[in-house]
């Protein structure tokens, strides 16, 4: 291994220790042809950025992301900050010659994005890539289900059923956070996690959403204050602030090869702690993947013999799956921070090797057009709304 990448990681909360993650196994795990060094871990409160540092194996800490993406020393921009800061960041770091992992979803709003899309698209032309960190792809079975309907062994694809469940909202003493204030998230269980599930299904499948149905619901419509100081807007007199995202977000999506798909965000799902599954429906059978249950695929397979039809389960965790080639010998499972690994190593690859790893700018443009809709859908009846022309991918 030759050269090192240094990366500057901007924000440090629940991404930001995923991503240490990932930062610190790939080039461990996989034999990568640039090395990469945690260089800059950057945070407003310098003493919270200090102790992130320190945890998460960072070789310095600031609270100036402008004065950390300006220095020559430094190659990669990882944005882990609320959806509200990542054009900005994203399209300076671009701007400064940097490669950019962005986290998901690309941006708050439709035209945020397809201003970082056109930021990465002249940065492209001078060998920086950019990348949006829908990691879910990156379970090796999720990569396999794709590989599976791109080989045809669901024929054509007649259905497709999309959730992605979660419960940690149902107590309504859970304080206001910035994932329920629009002005910060642009959007609640949409963008959060319904963004992951449109990401999936596009990839899975290959095929756009076209056109969308959806309803979008607020359940609990006030949460305390966590306090002055919390940065967060709000009536701190009365100890409580307006959730202004929604809660639930249910629609169904019509793909541009002409399927239905339907498709869950919730964060009221009780019981329900991180379950996003996808089911693909086909004429000749059907692929069912559970990230609860992420080593594995359920196939059925109508071609099979009568007496032997059933849901079988494929163990994803062969030297010949993707990704796994560098992990353990199989049936010894990967977690939830493998995604971030290979991520990383990716995007790495991605730079040694001059191309753009997916899923790239215009594929998360493609995911916000997709958000929007629903929003518009939303807000107009349920009504159908075509989603604008997907961005070049
Ligand atoms: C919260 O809903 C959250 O952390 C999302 O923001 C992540 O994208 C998802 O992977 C897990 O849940």
């Amino acid at each position: 291994m030759t050269d090192s990448l240094r990366v500057a990681m901007i924000g440090y909360g629940f991404m930001g220790a995923a991503h240490s993650v990932g930062w610190r196994q790939a080039p461990r795990v996989y034999d990568l042809p640039l090395d990469v060094e945690m260089a800059v871990i950057v945070g407003r409160n310098q003493d919270a950025v200090a102790e992130a540092a320190a945890h998460w194996g960072w070789s310095e800490s600031a609270t100036d992301w402008r004065e950390v993406i300006a220095r020559d020393d430094i190659d990669i921009v990882d944005i882990v900050t609320p959806g509200d800061s990542h054009a900005e960041i994203a399209i300076a770091a671009l701007e400064a010659g940097k490669h950019v992992l962005c986290e998901k979803p690309l941006a708050n709003t439709v035209e945020e994005a397809e201003r970082m899309l056109a930021a990465a698209q002249r940065a492209g032309e001078r060998g920086q890539r950019a990348v949006v960190g829908f990691t879910y792809r990156r379970v090796p079975a999720v990569t396999f289900l794709r590989d599976l309907i791109a080989q045809g062994v669901v024929g054509n694809v007649q259905q497709v059923r999309a959730a992605y469940r979660q419960d940690w909202l149902v107590d309504p003493q859970m304080p206001l956070a910035w994932r329920l204030q629009k002005e910060h998230a642009g959007s609640g269980a949409l963008g959060d996690i319904g963004a992951h599930i449109i990401d999936m299904v596009q990839f899975v499948t290959g095929q756009a959403v076209a056109s969308v149905s959806g309803t979008m619901d607020t359940i609990v419509t006030q949460r305390p204050l966590l306090g002055s100081g919390s940065g967060l807007s709000g009536t701190a007199a009365e100890g409580f602030g307006e959730v202004t995202v929604d809660d639930v977000a249910i629609f169904t999506g019509r793909l541009e090869g002409g399927a239905l798909a339907s498709f869950e965000a919730t964060r009221f799902a009780t019981g329900r702690k991180n379950g996003l599954t996808v089911e693909v429906s086909g004429d000749k059978g059907a692929l069912y993947f559970d990230l609860e249950d992420l080593n594995a695929l359920q196939f059925y397979d109508r071609t099979a013999p009568d007496d032997r039809q059933g849901f079988t389960k494929i163990l994803v965790t062969e030297a010949s799956h993707p990704y796994l080639s560098a992990w353990w010998p199989a049936g010894h499972m990967l977690g939830y921070e493998h995604g971030f690994v290979h991520q990383a190593k990716d995007l790495v690859e991605g730079i040694a090797a001059g191309t753009d790893p997916h899923p790239t700018f215009a594929e998360g443009l493609s995911v916000q057009r997709v958000l929007a809709a629903v929003e518009q859908s939303s807000a107009n009846d349920s009504i159908w709304v075509r989603v604008d022309a997907p961005a070049t991918r």
